[in-house]
């Protein structure tokens, strides 16, 4: 059997190298990016902070107020609130160029792919390298993000080796490194494995993925169950044949602009969004797809969001009845709105292929 040759992309702290690109000015300073909850203040938890905030121990998961006091000596540290929107814009764009370098893409999330590049490769690792670095340079030039990639011979030793050297990684891992590199990795660093199971390890006194291939099948099926357990002695191995499926980020899509000046202004505010509306329209029309559900997001003057949507009946294509929903929730969203607006989204979601002519009236 021919090897083949598996990428798999992450981007560096994600969200929060998202921030940093819109507001240069942040890079010096520690970043975390927020979720907010509905009770106010400071309650909420991160949702993930760039690299001068995690030496603080201010990292994905942990309540906001940890986090502020860890980073309590840092008087420029900068806490943001999330905003969906604007990540899925850039990571959209670097799907993109992404995608034009694989033979088979498959989209995983919004900070992550596996692209097959066995084809274009010719199976040749040296190659493969020389496309890496081409694919780090060009999602930079063109989105200023960064990224770390793994390359081997499959999914899962790449995922591994995508985070073995962040940020800005680049690890390789031919079939004749593979022993070596797994060799002295953590349990917990194969993916799949959480707190629990690698506890289970350390009662048997086993940390390394080196000191669990010394465990036979039985032993494993029999502690963590024949599923598990066979996936463990595999993974360990090094050996998984799940292959790369062709998979688009096509979930919704959406525009969002960043308005002329801060605003909460009815007039104002629809002329903007029925301009967003067109562009959505002119997108489902190329891709000939059709959406059910209609959303509307603001990021208000203090950097705060406030999104709604609505579904529809049925499956559309139409941009009058993208116009009116859209219309309707920005009448729905400015009640009660006390700070004014900087920018405002449109998007449409529950994406469905449009097959032929099903309705004459829908595609326009
Ligand atoms: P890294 O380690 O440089 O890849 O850092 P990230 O931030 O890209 O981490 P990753 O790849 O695990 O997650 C990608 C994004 O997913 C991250 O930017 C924010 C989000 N995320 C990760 N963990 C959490 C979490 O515990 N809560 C929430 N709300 N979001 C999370
Ligand atoms: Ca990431
Ligand atoms: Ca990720």
């Amino acid at each position: 059997m021919e090897t083949k040759i598996v990428f798999h992309i992450d981007f560096d702290y994600f969200y929060a190298q998202c921030e940093e690109i819109r507001s240069p000015e942040l890079k010096s300073k520690p970043v975390c990016v927020c979720v907010f909850s509905d009770r106010g203040g400071d309650s909420g938890a991160i949702a993930t902070a760039n690299y001068t905030a995690r030496k603080y121990g201010a990292k994905s998961g942990i309540p906001i107020v940890f986090a502020k006091k860890r980073l309590e000596e840092r008087k420029d540290a900068v806490f943001l609130p999330v905003d969906f929107d604007y990540y899925s814009e850039m990571s959209e764009k670097a799907m993109k160029i992404m995608e034009g370098f694989s033979d088979i893409f498959e989209y995983v999330g919004r900070d992550e792919a596996y692209l097959d590049v066995t084809k274009r490769t010719e199976g040749n690792f040296n190659k493969a390298s020389h496309l890496a670095q081409q694919i780090k340079n060009s999602i930079r030039e063109k989105t200023k993000l960064s990224c770390s990639i793994g390359i081997s011979p499959n999914k899962l030793i790449s995922k591994i080796a995508s985070d073995f050297q962040k940020p800005d990684g680049l690890t390789i891992v031919s079939p004749e490194k593979i022993d070596q590199f797994l060799e002295s990795l953590k349990i917990r660093d194969i993916p799949g494995i959480g707190k629990k199971t690698e506890q289970r390890f350390v009662e048997m006194k086993l940390e390394t993925i080196g000191d669990v291939k010394k465990l036979d099948v039985f032993t494993l099926n029999k502690v963590f169950g024949r599923k598990s357990g066979t996936y463990i002695y595999n993974a360990v191995r090094g050996i998984d044949d799940e292959p790369v499926k062709e998979r688009e980020p096509s979930i919704q899509h959406g525009k969002i602009v960043t308005l002329k000046e801060d605003s909460k202004d009815y007039e104002f505010l629809l002329e903007n969004i029925l301009e967003l509306c067109k562009e959505v329209h002119r997108i489902i029309k190329e891709k000939n797809q059709m959406f059910k559900s209609v959303g509307i997001s603001f990021v208000q003057s203090d950097l705060s969001n406030k999104s709604k949507s609505k579904m529809l009946r049925n499956s559309t294509m139409s941009l009058e009845e993208l116009e009116k929903t859209a219309e309707q929730l920005l009448k729905e969203g400015l009640e009660s709105q006390t700070i004014t607006i900087r920018r405002i989204g449109v998007k449409v979601s529950d994406l469905s292929e449009s097959q032929g002519q099903r309705d004459i009236t829908s595609y326009f």
